[in-house]
């Protein structure tokens, strides 16, 4: 009997030292590992068995488990806030916290799919995917920063009286110091949040924008729509028109009304082929020079139609040909590197989506810009 000894007899088999790969990211990252705490794991763990209950006799890791789940595992069940992280249902407590995830259930602005108002619950409901750890980052959310999620604004069916409420529940969160993450919603809520913002900064506000629309028309059909927002908030006395930058616009949804008024207000407006011309680290930088010029803060917001409509079907106005889902992603931890003092992700409507995969990215948005900042020493650190 003979031993089989190798799969492709003469080829590839070698017997030189491999060369050093410690260098790559991936190998790096593997390493970085170690030194990230799980104190916050444990006292959430412990915590879990506190009002859980300890677990039944037979289960044998005794260390996480509870009779009641109170923490994030399973992934599959549980009470979905995003990421699991505690309910803050007293606003006024709202300072205690890095961050604050606040749902922004509206869509009355919307022009053609509505749906968006179910927005949050699905980012909500599918961010119970996700751990709090990136690998690449090499930064753990809960281990960095003090999240809650304060649920959901109270929007009722009239957009001027939708609009003033999510303007005042983004100023509380922001004047309170905790960074208001708003999940929208449709993009007319733009305004009402960067108003929000407005009112608790000193000085300008810049605002980096990404969509494949340019949502500055004064009026959509009487009403100030989701094509509206940048109009009215670059009228805001310390918002000005010269800070916001809009990357990834362009196609065939572009009304010519928010053009023409884009024309006078003199934003700067990059297209997905701007993007893939310059690289996307030339335009993080064109993004950070235009928005931080003389402005002492930042507002963000994905669209999540700055995406090619094949990777995000549950949107509003899906259009192909925008960014790739790592294109928009490594531009908003770009941009995020600086420090941004809110941030929201608009146009995921639940009832067109598949999969969940549109709320998946917007998630995936909002973890990746929040471990950017951690990273880039923009926020947290209150933990340690
Ligand atoms: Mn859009």
């Amino acid at each position: 009997m003979t031993f089989y000894k190798r799969h492709a007899p003469g080829f590839r088999e070698h017997e030189r030292p491999l060369p050093d790969f410690s260098h790559l990211e991936g190998m790096l990252a593997r390493e970085a590992e170690a030194d990230i705490p799980a104190t916050k794991w444990w006292e959430e763990v412990k915590r879990g068995k506190e009002l859980g209950l300890e677990p039944a006799d037979s289960i044998e890791d005794k260390r996480i488990f509870s009779t009641f789940q109170r923490g994030e595992l399973p992934h599959w069940s549980g009470i979905n806030t995003f990421l699991k992280t505690p309910y803050l249902e007293d606003v006024r407590k709202v300072g205690e916290y890095d961050v604050a995830i606040v749902g922004a259930p509206f869509d009355i602005g919307t022009t053609y799919r509505s749906g968006t108002r179910f927005g949050p619950q699905a980012l909500r409901r599918i961010s119970s995917l996700y751990t709090t750890y990136n690998y690449e980052m090499g930064v753990d959310l809960r281990e960095s920063l003090a999240i809650c999620d304060v649920g959901d604004i109270f929007c009722p069916a009239n957009i001027t009286k939708g609009h003033d409420q999510i303007a005042k529940g983004v100023a509380h969160i922001l004047s309170q110091g905790a960074m208001p993450v708003i999940l929208g919603g449709d993009h007319s809520i733009g305004y009402p949040c960067a108003r929000g913002v407005a009112e608790c900064i000193e000085g300008n506000v810049g605002i980096i924008h990404l969509d494949r629309h340019v949502d500055t028309q004064e009026k959509d059909m009487d009403e100030i729509m989701h094509t509206c927002p940048w109009f009215h908030a670059t009228n805001l006395p310390n918002c000005p028109p010269r800070n916001l930058v809009q990357i990834g616009i362009g196609g065939w949804q572009v009304p010519r009304p928010g053009v023409k008024a884009g024309r006078a207000m003199e934003c700067t407006v990059l297209t997905v082929q701007d993007v893939e011309r310059l690289g996307i680290a030339k335009t993080v930088e064109i993004a950070l020079e235009v928005a931080w010029k003389g402005a002492s803060a930042v507002y963000l917001s994905f669209d999540i139609d700055s995406v090619d409509a094949g990777f995000v079907p549950g949107t509003g106005w899906p259009e192909p040909g925008g960014l790739l889902p790592r294109e928009a992603l490594a531009i908003l931890r770009g941009v995020a590197n600086e420090g941004v003092a809110a941030l929201e992700v608009v146009e995921v409507s639940p009832p067109y989506d598949i999969s969940d995969i549109t709320a998946l990215l917007g998630v995936r948005a909002i973890v990746d810009v929040l471990a950017s900042m951690v990273k880039h020493g923009r926020i947290g650190g209150r933990l340690t």
